[in-house]
């Protein structure tokens, strides 16, 4: 009974601490998000970890107490007058709360995050979209704003840029393909479409057009923070650590002004 009173008040005891620490990273968070669909994901892994840590503290403990009371110190193993291998107690306790614990899991956040992951793509919330289609090639990112008119959208210096306005959603289009050399659509290679600050991938499929919802929430640009950029995810050969380029999220008038800009720069270059 002693050692059981000693096991549970050190379990206590040390979840709360790694409790408290969990505390601590989350609060300085350790991540950068800044987008809807990332905030999610925090949510989700904020929640698994805070229930997780008092079931990871108890199995490491387990180890580290049965090691370090039960050993036997002159090598000779000693019988124990009590003996409780068939404790059909602890069998149900653990066994039913494990049981407890995945079904609450699958339900929340696993089943009820996702559902409002999936919900973003019902064509009544999409109305107000900005749409950017996205093009990876080897080994550059294009952007192309349909509804202005925007054929590849660049900064000063002529790099490809992806600019977005605050507090709106935004329907990416995705496809892999070469635009400045005609050869088989199915013979490019995969991409993958990450943007570190929105907590969000997609893979860019030769041949397949895939499309990723987010609402970016708050004003950011890769010159404050290089998590506010787009970086390839999925090795596509010797350019892949390269095939990056920057994000900025400005406001809705700075938005229409560089939308006005990018116009002219089109209609120069055109002319
Ligand atoms: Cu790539």
């Amino acid at each position: 009974m002693g050692d059981l009173v000693i096991f549970v008040v050190l379990w206590i005891v040390l979840s709360l601490v790694a409790e408290w620490a969990l505390g601590l990273a989350k609060a300085h968070t350790l991540y950068y998000i800044i987008a809807s669909q990332g905030f999610i994901a925090e949510k989700a892994f904020n929640f698994l970890a805070t229930w997780l840590t008092p079931v990871f503290v108890f199995v490491v403990l387990f180890l580290i107490f049965t090691l370090i009371r039960f050993h036997a110190p002159d090598g000779k193993p000693v019988k124990s007058s009590q003996q409780t291998m068939r404790n059909m107690g602890f069998t149900i306790f653990w066994v039913g709360l494990s049981f407890a614990l995945n079904i609450m899991f699958f339900l929340h956040p696993t089943s009820s995050d996702l559902e409002q992951m999936f919900s973003a793509w019902e064509p009544a919330r999409n109305r107000g979209d900005l749409v950017v289609d996205v093009t990876a090639r080897q080994w550059e990112w294009i952007y192309t704003y349909p509804q202005y008119g925007i054929k590849q959208a660049v900064n000063n210096l002529g790099e490809d840029e992806l600019e977005l306005p605050v507090d709106r959603k935004v329907k990416f289009v995705l496809r892999s393909y070469d635009p400045f050399h005609t050869y088989d659509v199915y013979a490019g290679v995969i991409h993958d479409f990450w943007i570190p600050a929105f907590g969000m991938k997609e893979a860019v499929v030769p041949g397949l057009t895939r499309y990723e919802y987010i609402r970016p929430m708050q004003i950011a640009s890769y010159q404050t923070n290089p998590m506010v950029r787009v970086q390839c995810a999925e090795v596509c050969g010797p350019g892949h650590p390269w095939m990056e380029s920057p994000v900025n999220i400005v406001s809705t008038g700075q938005f229409a002004r560089w939308i006005k800009l990018q116009q002219k720069l089109q209609a120069q270059a055109g002319s």
